[in-house]
């Protein structure tokens, strides 16, 4: 059977993120995509122009109704656009006990367009937080979680850290926005039920591209995905960076703005 993994996060019409593009990143994987839109954006590879949260009454009439249907192997929480959405999907998680949980703590868009409002934050912080088993914010993302500045290696040490102690149980901040030589990710994770938190650093080499819209979609739902397999955490999230890697290598140039990953490299041979 295919593993099943539910993708909670927005619509993005032009399919570069949110879960139009889950879908894909999960059938390049092997897996079934189950999705529950939280919000309706109008956006292209130009950027957001506009987004309109789902009510929470259907966000948690479709995530329970899903979870009675379904057998889930992982979730992927992207957008959330709203404090209320984010309350139900957490009284969701809250409730299910879903496993596998990776939360991917999106708050504004690249090009600059708030994603989630300030009650949505608190939710975040206070709520999904703890019912994540990996988070992955992004540069941003973990300053806004943690109210600091993080724009280098040290910074994404405390700031891994600080989520740490907040209730996190695994966090691995996404370096694609530092402006060093390499671009590195940090991971800090620890054996489930133990304390010892063991830090990684994964380098990659820079790629030159204008294709890197929904690269962190890709990248959080593709670790699901991985952990959805019986993949550990680590080789998951190694794994997740090279599916992103080749994505963005592979990608043909569409649109006049930030372009689409091609998810689907798996399947399209060499
Ligand atoms: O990459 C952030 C993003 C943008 N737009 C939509 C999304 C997401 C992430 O989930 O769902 C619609």
């Amino acid at each position: 059977m295919e593993p099943v993994v539910l993708s909670i996060a927005g619509f993005d019409p032009s399919s570069g993120a949110g879960v139009t593009a889950d879908i894909k990143t999960a059938a390049a994987h092997g897996c079934f995509a189950l999705t529950c839109v939280t919000a309706v954006t109008v956006q292209t590879t130009r950027g957001v122009h506009r987004v309109e949260p789902m009510l929470g009454e259907i966000v948690r009439q479709t995530l329970f109704e899903l979870a009675a249907d379904f057998p889930i192997h992982a979730v992927r929480v992207g957008m959330l656009g709203s404090g209320e959405v984010a309350e139900v999907v957490a009284e969701f998680l809250e409730t299910t006990q879903a496993p596998n949980v990776v939360l991917d703590p999106i708050v504004r868009s690249s090009s600059g367009a708030e994603l989630l409002d300030g009650k949505g934050l608190e939710v975040l912080k206070t709520r999904l937080l703890p019912l994540a088993d990996l988070m992955t914010p992004n540069l941003a993302e973990a300053a806004a979680l943690t109210g600091g500045n993080v724009n280098d290696l040290a910074e994404m040490q405390s700031a891994g850290r600080e989520l740490l102690r907040l209730g996190a149980k695994n966090v691995v901040v996404t370096g694609g926005h530092l402006s060093g030589e390499h671009a590195v990710d940090l991971l800090l994770w620890r054996v489930e039920g133990t304390e010892e938190v063991f830090e990684e650093e994964l380098a990659g080499e820079w790629i030159r591209s204008t294709s890197t819209h929904g690269t962190g979609c890709a990248f959080a739902t593709s670790v699901a995905c991985h952990l959805a397999r019986g993949f550990r955490l680590p080789d998951a999230v190694a794994g997740a960076k090279n599916f992103v890697r080749m994505a963005i290598e592979r990608a043909t140039p569409l649109g006049h703005g930030k372009g689409p990953i091609e998810l689907l490299w798996p399947m399209k041979g060499v």
